[in-house]
């Protein structure tokens, strides 16, 4: 189902001064070639009547320059990592004179099952033109073709579509300006003491690395853009990683810079050409804007940024308490209305999960009105966050279940009961009983998105089971990787390897930065396999 916000006549109101530093914390782009590795062959097969994409060598690159192509051929070069950049090479003509341009169709795959879809049958409801294709025309030959888009990739295939009976083409100097505002050098690698976490912690800093761009993008194939949901989890995963500051500095600065008319601060924000935020709000991305300014302070002690923002950050939480609660203190539901994210599961209730995601704001508005010296501010919101929880309490907690019941259908999901936790709704032991009981319980609504797995090994943590949210990494981030994953994908179900939340996977993203904070949890919680208790 199409989810998507849309104001006619949208309003919004401008800060400059923010907008103007946002703009000078630009980052110069880092850039560096890289050649295409080898030519592959990518097929599906059958394995335990699951479908499933592989990958074979099929020719070594210095083989290229005795290949031929004419109508119908196809080549798959591989560049043997994910990367996100400039593509250039060159189509040369043999035989006669070349006699009609040449006619070409180009399609870049972040994963390789990504070739084998059929675009033509794309019916998903996010645009088509998100799907990574060309189609060129050479008049003139040889020519070096210079993409002008920037792609993101590890598989190119060229497929001639024409050239004439008289002539055939060669291609030759593939190669990848790739870009990204920094370099996987800065970080040094995961001694684990385990393998399976070292690479794990490896493809997440590379998925960082490849969404920090001139913004920390979401997916460098799809939205391009900065979402403030993401933005949280990326920036955690970029202070125990690459610690670029100032990218999240200039992402807080544009967030703040240009916000709906009535101050509410919107989902997701394009910055280019121009800045202009986008005219979608979503009532938990909204109120996370106060935990991102909070981390930021607490990674950099940065006083001046958390004095100009601090009053944005505690708009997000009254706006909520003002427009979103009925007079029991409940949050509204706003049923299929595209108001609140968690997650992408089908037919999930956001609405236990929003009430929780405001109390979750609320601690860190505490946090952040401790450190303005904000007193009484910090006793309102103790109170409030007293009340609040009251209220989800009685509105919510189902005693004959043992679980958290959201909407008028009473709905149990995997969402609710973790964003409760993370809530701090209930003490430890009871939060660690809640999440055994779910585990046990496996309600039909599950999570789908890495972001909302996230969530869950950051509740078991809190909860502390740490040793569950190792294993639980393993078995989520792990199993992508055994299924092929150069960088973390949008959207993984071990149940459903097609799963997809717009219509069709050929829009999925598969270098997602929601997805890359295995580094973060591994970082900050474990070290050297043990135990880093620093903040539960
Ligand atoms: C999708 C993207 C993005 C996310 C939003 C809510 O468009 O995956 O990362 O934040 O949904």
């Amino acid at each position: 189902m199409a989810s998507f916000g849309m104001i006619k006549d949208f309003q919004v109101k401008t800060n400059r001064t923010f907008l103007d530093r946002a703009a000078a914390l630009e980052p110069v782009l880092h850039k560096k070639t890289i050649a295409a590795g080898g030519i592959v062959t990518v097929h599906n097969i059958m394995t335990d009547g699951r479908q499933e994409t592989v990958v074979r060598p099929f020719a070594d690159l210095s083989q290229l320059a005795d290949m031929r192509f004419q109508r119908g051929d196809k080549v798959i070069f591989d560049f043997g990592d994910h990367q996100v950049g400039y593509v250039s090479f060159q189509a040369v003509p043999t035989g006669s004179h070349y006699d009609a341009p040449a006619y070409i169709r180009l399609t870049f795959a972040e994963a390789a099952n990504e070739l084998l879809e059929d675009s033509d049958a794309y019916d998903g409801w996010l645009s088509k033109s998100w799907i990574q294709e060309e189609v060129l025309h050479l008049d003139l030959l040889p020519d070096t073709v210079k993409l002008p888009r920037r792609y993101a990739f590890r598989y190119m295939q060229i497929e001639v579509l024409d050239t004439s009976p008289k002539y055939a083409l060669k291609f030759c100097d593939i190669s990848c300006e790739s870009v990204s505002a920094v370099e996987m050098e800065q970080v040094k690698p995961l001694c684990f003491g385990d393998e399976r976490y070292d690479n794990i912690d490896r493809i997440s800093v590379k998925t960082l690395k490849d969404c920090m761009q001139k913004v920390f993008e979401d997916g460098v194939k799809r939205d391009r853009r900065l979402w403030l949901g993401d933005l949280r989890l990326q920036a955690r995963a970029n202070y125990v990683t690459f610690q670029n500051y100032d990218m999240v500095k200039r992402c807080l600065y544009l967030f703040a810079g240009m916000t709906f008319a009535d101050g509410r601060i919107g989902a997701c924000f394009f910055h280019e050409p121009e800045f202009c935020v986008d005219d979608t709000y979503l009532m938990d991305y909204a109120l996370l804007f106060g935990p991102v300014l909070w981390d930021y302070y607490e990674a950099t002690g940065d006083a001046d940024t958390l004095r100009e923002l601090y009053p944005q950050a505690m708009s997000q939480i009254d706006i909520c308490m003002d427009t979103m609660l009925d007079e029991n203190y409940v949050v509204i539901d706003q049923g299929d209305a595209f108001w609140c994210f968690l997650d992408w599961g089908k037919g999930l209730n956001k609405q236990a999960g929003a009430q929780a995601v405001l109390l979750y704001a609320m601690r860190y508005g505490i946090c952040l009105a401790k450190a303005m010296g904000d007193s009484s501010r910090m006793r309102q919101l103790q109170d409030q966050t007293e009340t609040l929880k009251q209220a989800a309490v009685e509105a919510f907690w189902d005693e004959r279940l043992q679980m958290f019941v959201s909407g008028s259908e009473r709905q149990v999901s995997w969402a609710s009961q973790v964003w409760m936790i993370l809530a701090h709704v209930f003490d430890r032991d009871k939060s660690r009983e809640l999440i055994l009981h779910t585990r046990q319980v496996n309600p039909e609504v599950r999570m789908v998105t890495p972001y909302m797995y996230h969530h869950y090994l950051d509740a078991l943590i809190w909860c502390g089971e740490k040793e569950l949210a190792l294993e639980e990494m393993d078995r989520y981030w792990g199993g992508m990787i055994k299924a092929g994953a150069d960088t973390f994908w949008e959207v993984y179900n071990p149940d459903n390897r097609y799963e997809s939340p717009y219509g069709s996977t050929l829009v999925n993203s598969y270098c997602h930065a929601w997805s890359c904070t295995p580094t973060y949890l591994l970082r900050r919680f474990y070290k050297d396999g043990k135990y880093d208790d620093a903040r539960s």
